[in-house]
Order: C-alpha cells, then sequence, then structure tokens
C-alpha cells in the first residue's frame, strides 16, 4: 500500500484532498469494498446479465477474487498499467474488479480503438500486459493485442477472455481463476485506473482517477438519478467509456446493489430485445443512437421498452427537436448529461421542467463543482455571457498522466481544468453548450457556431441529421460545408434548396453554407459521437463528393 500518487501524475494539492475528506466526500473506499459489500448485503441480488452469463453479487465478487489471485500469480503487481478492450459482456466488470482488487491499473480503452491509437497509450501508460479477446465482430482483438506487443517493450502479456483463441503466445483468461487467495491492500487515495481523454484530435490523453475522487462522482449520480436495488442499468454504449461506467453507469448500479446488463451492440432491434430480456430501467446513449432509437420507436409500437424509466443522452450536443421527441418516443424521461472523463459532469434533473430537459444541458452534480466562464484571456465573464467553461471539484483532475504539455496546454495556474467547451449559463444555473472551441467556422473573420447552423438545417423536413464543418478557404480563411444526412436517401436535398430555407429563416447571410454534401451516414468516434475530424479529412481527400 502505497500513496504516493502514481509518477508523472498531478495530485489535489494537500489541503484540498483534506478538505475533501473532512467533509465526508471522500471516504477512503475502494472498487474492492464496494463490492464486498453488494455481496455481503445482497449476495444472491442479480449483479452482471449479459447474453451469456448470468452473476449474482456472491459470484461476481467470487469470480474478480480468482482472477485477482490468478493475476498476482501470473506476476501483475500494484500500479501495473493494463490495457483492457473488451466489448460490452459480462467478463468485463469481472476483470476490472480483479484488477482493482490487486491494485493494477486498467486502462479503458474502446473497442474501436486500433493499432495507430493503442501503441500510443501503451507506450504512455507503460503497460505491462493487454486483456482482450477472441474475434468480435469480425475483427480479431486478439492479434491487435499481439502487434502492440511487438511494438512496446513494456508489454509483456496478453490475456484472452475467450477459450480457445488464445494461440501463438496469448494466454487463456481461464487459466487464471485460481482458488482465492490472500490479496494486497490498495489505497483509496490512489489512482485506480487511467480513462481516455474523449479529445477528437491526436492521440487519447491519460486521465488519473483515483478510487476516493470516482466513487464521489458514482455515488453521487447514483443519487442524483434515483438508483436503487431495483434498477437494471444498460450498457449500450461502449462500456469503458466515462458515461456508461459512472454517469450513473455500471459503477452507480453496482453501487446502489442494482444490475448491470451489458449489450455489445446498440442498435434499436438488438439494443430492444436486450432491454425487454433484462427489465432494463435506465440506460444512457449518445445523440446519433438516440436518434435511431426514437425514430424506431415512432414508426410503430415498441412494447419491449415497457421497464424502461430514463433514458439519459450525453457525449455530444443533442438537437433540442431530437429531445423534445425523445421523451414521448420511448415512454420514458430523458436526463441530459454532460461530462467528461476529466471529472465535471452535469445532469439534468428527473424532475426538471421539459424546457429545461430540452433547452439546457443540465447543471452540476455537486455543490462542490466550480465552474466558471470566461473569455480566451482568461477573464471572467458576465452572468449569461457565451465563452469557455473551466472547472475545479472533487472528481475533476489536476492534471494528465506524464503529459506536461497537455498539463500547460489544459489547465490554469491554480488547477482549473480547461474544458474546451464554450456554453452559458443559465440564471436557474443550468448550461447550454453552444459547442467545442473548434466548433466555430471562422468565415473571413465571422464566426459561425456549427451547432447553431445545424439546429437550422435539422428543421428542413428533408434533412434527417446534419453536421456542419469549416473546410480550408484561400480566401476567406474557412469556408462552411454542410454534410447532409437525408430523410428519405430519394430525396437528396440541393445546396441552392438549404441555402433558400436557412434564408427564409431570417439567418444572416455569411451563414449560409458554402458547400452541401449528401451522405447515407456519418463517420464515429470510437462512443459513436459523429466524427467531425473524419469529415473534415474525407473531405478534404476528395472522398465524399455530392
Ligand atoms: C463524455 O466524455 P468525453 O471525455 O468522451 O468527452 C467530453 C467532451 C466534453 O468536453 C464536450 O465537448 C462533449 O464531450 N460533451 C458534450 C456533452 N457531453 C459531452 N457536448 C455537448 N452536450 C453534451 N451533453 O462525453 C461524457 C462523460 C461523462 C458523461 C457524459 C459524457
Amino acid at each position: 500500500m502505497s500513496s504516493a500518487p502514481l509518477p508523472g501524475t498531478a495530485a489535489w494539492p494537500p489541503a484540498q484532498a483534506a478538505a475533501y475528506r473532512a467533509e465526508n466526500l471522500w471516504r477512503g473506499e475502494t472498487f474492492a469494498d464496494l463490492l464486498d459489500r453488494g455481496a455481503a448485503e445482497s449476495p444472491h441480488a442479480l449483479a452482471v446479465v449479459d447474453e451469456r452469463h448470468r452473476w449474482s453479487y456472491a459470484e461476481l465478487d467470487r469470480r474478480s477474487h480468482a482472477l485477482a489471485t490468478g493475476l498476482l500469480r501470473l506476476g501483475l503487481r500494484e500500479r501495473d498499467r493494463v490495457l483492457v478492450q473488451l466489448p460490452n459482456r459480462a467478463e468485463f466488470v469481472e476483470v476490472i474488479f480483479a484488477l482493482f482488487r490487486i491494485g493494477a491499473l486498467p486502462v479503458f480503452c474502446l473497442p474501436a480503438h486500433r493499432q495507430a491509437e493503442l501503441v500510443p497509450i501503451a507506450e504512455s501508460a507503460s503497460a505491462t500486459a493487454i486483456i482482450t479477446c477472441g474475434t468480435h465482430a469480425r475483427f480479431d482483438y486478439a492479434a491487435l493485442a499481439r502487434t502492440v506487443r511487438e511494438r512496446v517493450a513494456s508489454v509483456r502479456r496478453v490475456l484472452v477472455v475467450d477459450p480457445g483463441e488464445f494461440a501463438d503466445g496469448t494466454l487463456a483468461l481461464d487459466d487464471f481463476r485460481d482458488e482465492p487467495g490472500p490479496l494486497p491492500r490498495t489505497d483509496p487515495a490512489a489512482v485506480a485506473f487511467l480513462q481516455l481523454s474523449g479529445g477528437s484530435t491526436g492521440v487519447p490523453k491519460l486521465i488519473p482517477r483515483t478510487h476516493d475522487d470516482y466513487l464521489y462522482s458514482v455515488r453521487r449520480s447514483a443519487e442524483l438519478c434515483e438508483l436503487g436495488s431495483d434498477t437494471v442499468y444498460l450498457a449500450a454504449l461502449p462500456v469503458a467509456h466515462n458515461f456508461p461506467m459512472s454517469s450513473p453507469g455500471i459503477l452507480g448500479a453496482l453501487w446502489a446493489g442494482g444490475t448491470v446488463a451489458l449489450t455489445p451492440d446498440p442498435t434499436p432491434s438488438a439494443a430492444f430485445r436486450a432491454i425487454e430480456r433484462f427489465g432494463v430501467t435506465i440506460t444512457g446513449l449518445v445523440p446519433p443512437l438516440l436518434r435511431m432509437w426514437v425514430e424506431r420507436a415512432e414508426a410503430g409500437p415498441a412494447p419491449e421498452l415497457a421497464s424502461l424509466r430514463v433514458v439519459q443522452v450525453g457525449g455530444a450536443r443533442c438537437p433540442d427537436e431530437l429531445a423534445r421527441r425523445a421523451g414521448p418516443a420511448l415512454g420514458a424521461t430523458l436526463q441530459q448529461v454532460f461530462g467528461m472523463a476529466e471529472g465535471l459532469v452535469c445532469y439534468t434533473r428527473l424532475d426538471d421542467p421539459l424546457e429545461v430537459v430540452v433547452g439546457t444541458q443540465g447543471r452540476p452534480m455537486s455543490e462542490h463543482d466550480r465552474i466558471a466562464v470566461v473569455d480566451d484571456d482568461g477573464n471572467r465573464l458576465p452572468p449569461g455571457a457565451v465563452g469557455n467553461l473551466i472547472t475545479e471539484g472533487p472528481y475533476t483532475i489536476r492534471g494528465y498522466h506524464g503529459n506536461p504539455e497537455a498539463d500547460a496546454r489544459s489547465f490554469t495556474a491554480d488547477g482549473w481544468y480547461r474544458t474546451g467547451d464554450v456554453v452559458s449559463v443559465r440564471p436557474d444555473g443550468n448550461l447550454v453548450v453552444h459547442g467545442r472551441g473548434g466548433d466555430w467556422v471562422n468565415r473571413g473573420g465571422e464566426k459561425v457556431s456549427a451547432e447553431e447552423l445545424e439546429g437550422h438545417l435539422l428543421a428542413h423536413p428533408d434533412v434527417r441529421d446534419a453536421v456542419i464543418v469549416g473546410t480550408p478557404d484561400p480566401v476567406l480563411g474557412q469556408r462552411i460545408c454542410a454534410f447532409v444526412q437525408p430523410a428519405d436517401p430519394e430525396v437528396r436535398p440541393s445546396l441552392a434548396t438549404v441555402r433558400a430555407f436557412v434564408r427564409e429563416r431570417g439567418v444572416a447571410a455569411w451563414k449560409m453554407p458554402d458547400t452541401v454534401v449528401v451522405v447515407d451516414r456519418f463517420p464515429e468516434t470510437g462512443v459513436g459521437k459523429t466524427s467531425r475530424r473524419e469529415l473534415r479529412r474525407a473531405l478534404v481527400d476528395g472522398e465524399l463528393r455530392n
């Protein structure tokens, strides 16, 4: 047991940490304690369920203890970093609790990550092992992990969860489910895992989260979302992502004594079936998925959704129009969630008026969160002004892992996190997200909010979804390109139609799109957010043509 921070990781100032402890926000509990408590209080309650597994709290507790013992025998140690890349299935929960139990740090990779992401992640984490699966969704993850091991000297072991898929120098996880033995006690103040930044540019940054700080956010999220032992949370988004992990996510469900259900396929056919089969009460989605679910439910009755009480949307700005339709279509309460793996998470509350749920991204979960809106020079702006959001608090990191350049950019001198988001705060305290610093097109000095223009295009009956990006222009600096997904594939809106429509809505002439590109699908980031970067690249490379 050691309370020294992970080398290369900035920690909270000691006085601040002491204050969070004194106020009982940080309670000196570990993730292992959370599971032990669940197993002691309700051993027979269902903890985790997927297509192939049903584990009670006692079973999950025993399995994670057995695997922890085996991983120790294999030579994994406290503070070792272990890349975990698994689809949404029960073993994910078993694996991360086994790692927590021995104080090894999972590094939460997404199934969509490939060599270009995993190699630098493994390098900057100095990872010693990778835990992955065999072939999933026609992709050979074990082969990817072996490639990463070949390229990154610190990575010595690859463990594969699927029996029979561990050839060629990889190990079968099954061989490390030992008779549960003695385990070290981990330090609640220590870094528990490394989460990845959701940034859409460059290599993901490593985000160190401690047991103390993360459990506070999990507890507060679970309370705010009214989770209890009757909760069944469906992980539909990739479970390693911060949103389905902890907002309130799978950890919130386990904290509350509820059930975690997992589906590897979040599209309506598979997910609606999972909701019916497991009696799901709450789940979280990104806007493009919410749109698919709402469209499916609006197209005909969806009795499979009868158990659903709350549907959360977050990760990217949910258009007001979609937020308005979601509750009635899905027969559930919509909750907007604006959060970041670095910390701060805002929620609309379950009893907020519709206008708040439709038109805002909620307010910070904790009275101990501090937020401010500043201009580009860091000066505080008057109430209600649109500007850059900065924040600090009991579960917002003070620095990345081993990345002083990123720290210098992303944190103020007094340790506040620069979120990169452009927001305004309403008098009622709710935030409206206007985009990211980069989600503005600067057209010859005139700034156009991508989000605002997208809102106008979405009002057109022939437009199903729209994304605005700026593309290089020799004269203007940037020009406005509108990517449009048509409502009916046969009706493809033209540039003239779009411009006339936007003009009729009384929008300034300089906000008119210069180009319209009709596409059938938008490219997505690992967690399913629309990837503006990919759209920009495809446009520049000439891959997308009207
Ligand atoms: C979540 O976390 P990340 O780390 O993948 O991405 C964070 C960024 C935010 O800075 C913001 O730019 C964007 O994603 N974002 C939203 C949003 N929620 C996240 N932008 C507009 N509206 C929203 N509701 O994405 C994340 C972490 C925890 C909970 C929920 C989302």
